[in-house]
């Protein structure tokens, strides 16, 4: 069975955006590939995080998975910084990364902006822990929303060149994006991604939002001018909102539209916002009820299972590199 790798940072909290670009394609692929979903903790630090935040993020974001449906019978999550591997890694793929790769990131030029000096050497190899994670597990697809694509692409990179320069140890990993949902829009500004960072709460509903937010939060949500429910180039914020609806009832945008002929934003603002409640309902029931020594025991075993994997490509690793195990 082909390998899939993917994870989420423990930093801030998960979104619609998240769920809807990432974790919710990554509940298809339980049955038809071996899954591996981590918690990224090593990522986080990359910026600034409180200690004891990090700590509870790291089995919030556990948690999530598994009340989202990710199923630890079938697929393994763990915590990244479990697998010592995985620093060990970024390490070595480190001495063959230019570093004109990483100074075009688009994520590290949108995260420094306007905080130079204070940016981590951390954040600037950020992509490159990712392609350690990624090609430590050899793994074939990477399920991600759009915004990850550049990073995976230097992780193919990186896989060849080195595979080139010593031998055929790395599997070349392919982004897996899904057409519709790889990129919600922030509520509060269309124009750029929804995100954990944001500098307001009404950028995101976040999957643990009380109904009551969720409905504040999209009554607040910004519109484009107009009357018409209409997706299309010059209506971000209702192709967005038409989006979030369509993924979560499982239609297409054009029925959505369709339904919405000649009703008033406030309808469909109204519904949407009942929509949200009811999918997040049965998750957020699922996620109260988990309890945190439970899901550290399931990273733990998660972790266990999975390090052979690991031992076993850096061992292979060292060995074409001349470094003696
Ligand atoms: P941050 O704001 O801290 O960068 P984030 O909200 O982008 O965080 P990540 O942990 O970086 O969240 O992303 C986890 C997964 O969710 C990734 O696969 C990412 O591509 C996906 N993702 C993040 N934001 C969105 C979005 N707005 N739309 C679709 N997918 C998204
Ligand atoms: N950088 C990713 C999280 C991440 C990841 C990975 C995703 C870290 N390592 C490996 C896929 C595969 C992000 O979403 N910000």
């Amino acid at each position: 069975m082909e390998r899939v790798f993917s994870g989420v940072q423990p930093s801030g909290v998960l979104h619609i955006g998240n769920y809807l670009g990432a974790i919710k394609n990554w509940l298809e692929l339980q049955n038809d590939y071996q899954c591996i979903f981590c918690v990224v903790d090593l990522h986080a630090i990359t910026v600034p995080q409180e200690p004891k935040e990090l700590l509870a993020k790291t089995i919030e974001v556990a948690k999530i998975y598994l009340a989202a449906g990710i199923d630890p019978k079938k697929s393994t999550i763990f915590v990244q910084s479990h697998i010592k591997e995985h620093a060990e890694l970024a390490w070595l793929l480190n001495t063959i990364t230019r570093i004109p790769e990483l100074e075009r990131m688009t994520q590290f030029k949108d995260k420094i902006r306007g905080q130079k000096s204070e940016v981590s050497m951390g954040l600037f190899d950020y992509p490159v822990l990712m392609a350690a994670d990624i090609l430590l597990y050899k793994a074939a697809k990477v399920p991600v929303g759009e915004d990850q694509v550049q990073h995976i692409e230097l992780a193919r990179s990186l896989a060849q060149r080195f595979n080139g320069r010593f031998s055929e140890v790395f599997i070349i990993p392919k982004p897996m994006v899904r057409k519709e949902g790889a990129r919600i829009m922030g509520l509060d500004d269309p124009t750029k991604k929804m995100a954990k960072s944001a500098n307001s709460a009404y950028n995101y509903i976040a999957l643990t939002d009380s109904p009551d937010t969720i409905r504040e939060k999209i009554k607040k949500a910004m519109t484009d001018s107009g009357k018409e429910i209409v997706s299309g180039p010059d209506k971000p914020a209702l192709a967005n909102l038409l989006t979030i609806h369509s993924l979560l009832v499982g239609q297409p945008v054009v029925e959505v539209e369709q339904q919405y002929q000649g009703k008033s934003y406030a309808e469909f603002k109204n519904d949407l916002a009942e929509v949200i409640i009811g999918f997040l309902e049965p998750v957020q029931k699922k996620y109260n009820a988990l309890d945190d020594s439970e899901v550290l025991k399931i990273l733990r075993a998660g972790a266990k299972k999975i390090q052979p994997i690991a031992t076993k490509t850096m061992a292979e690793v060292k060995k074409v590199m001349g470094i003696i195990e």
